[in-house]
């Protein structure tokens, strides 16, 4: 294991690191790590991922963190649930592990994270120019109800929705991505924070829609998994009923034109207390819990 950067859970990575480690991960697991790409940035940077894969024909889970650059634990949770994949001897861990492809992608806005590891922390949007501002929302820009609820046509605004739908290289490059092994795909999951919830679609209306009613059962007891180390507590529901109104999303769009079967959206840890700014001791128990419920979910799928 010689020159093999490992990754420790009392600290925050920048991207150039998060991208060193999945090298190292692909050098270290050769057969069963690839590292992919879901396109480049409007400055230029990949949107780094991998694929775990320990054989052909399997179903995909997906793992989307890092959309929203200020929300740092997203990717820290993200690498977590990598690594526990790769590493773990817990049977539950192996087997998931084992029996899925995941298609991993922690930082889906790097513009955004280096922006805000360099320059401004609470940045949250990519970092392509409009005029004299900055920056479009990359969860308001999917092309699904885009500008409907919950989204701004003013790019001064931090939920500005960009020109029209899939108007930047992120969400435009990592929607084909997504859609090129849509069929394949039984969890997406995208991770978010911070308020403690496990997000449904969809965000336009309460109205429970698709396989809501199943999904959220599925939700629920993942979310009774995800309280058993430490009793953190998640509110489970739709994004409408449940944070806000909201559309133009990645997890609505992927539910909607992918028709994937599973599909949630995390906010992580905390409930405001330091909202983004979560302290880095606070990494671990979030990473064991969400993992914990990660499994969960996988086991509760299977149920249904
Ligand atoms: N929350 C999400 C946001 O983009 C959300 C909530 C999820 C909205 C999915 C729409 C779709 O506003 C945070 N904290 O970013
Ligand atoms: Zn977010």
């Amino acid at each position: 294991r010689t020159n093999v950067r490992s990754m420790r859970w009392d600290g925050y990575y920048n991207l150039s690191s998060i991208n060193a480690w999945i090298d190292d991960l692909a050098a270290e697991y050769p057969k069963i790590v690839t590292v992919i790409t879901g396109g480049t940035s409007y400055e230029g940077r990949s949107i780094k991922g991998l694929r775990i894969s320990h054989g052909q024909g399997r179903r995909v889970i997906f793992l989307e963190g890092g959309i929203h650059s200020r929300e740092w634990i997203s990717p820290a949770t993200v690498n977590y649930i990598t690594n526990e994949l790769l590493t773990s001897d817990n049977e539950e861990t192996k087997f998931a592990a084992h029996n899925f492809d995941w298609y991993i992608f922690p930082v889906t806005n790097p513009d955004g994270y280096v922006w805000s590891f360099e320059n401004f922390r609470m940045w949250r949007k990519n970092r392509r120019p409009v005029g004299e501002h900055f920056g479009i929302d990359l969860n308001r820009n999917w092309d699904n109800n885009w500008m409907v609820e919950g989204a701004s046509s003013n790019p001064a605004r931090d939920d500005y929705a960009g020109p029209e739908p899939f108007s930047e290289p992120e969400t435009k490059s990592l929607s084909e991505f997504i859609a090129s092994i849509g069929d394949r795909i039984d969890m997406y999951l995208s991770f978010h924070s911070y308020s403690q919830m496990l997000l449904l679609p969809f965000g336009n209306t309460t109205a429970p829609l698709a396989n809501y009613h199943d999904a959220r059962e599925i939700g629920m007891r993942a979310m009774g998994a995800l309280s058993v180390k430490y009793g953190t507590q998640y509110r489970t529901g739709n994004i409408a009923e449940t944070i806000y109104l909201a559309t133009g999303g990645s997890v609505d769009w992927v539910k909607e034109e992918l028709k994937v079967p599973l599909v949630y959206c995390y906010e992580l840890r905390d409930n405001g207390t330091y909202g983004f700014v979560l302290p880095p001791a606070q990494i671990l128990p979030n990473n064991l819990e969400v993992m914990d419920s990660i499994l969960e979910l996988i086991f509760q799928a299977r149920r249904f």
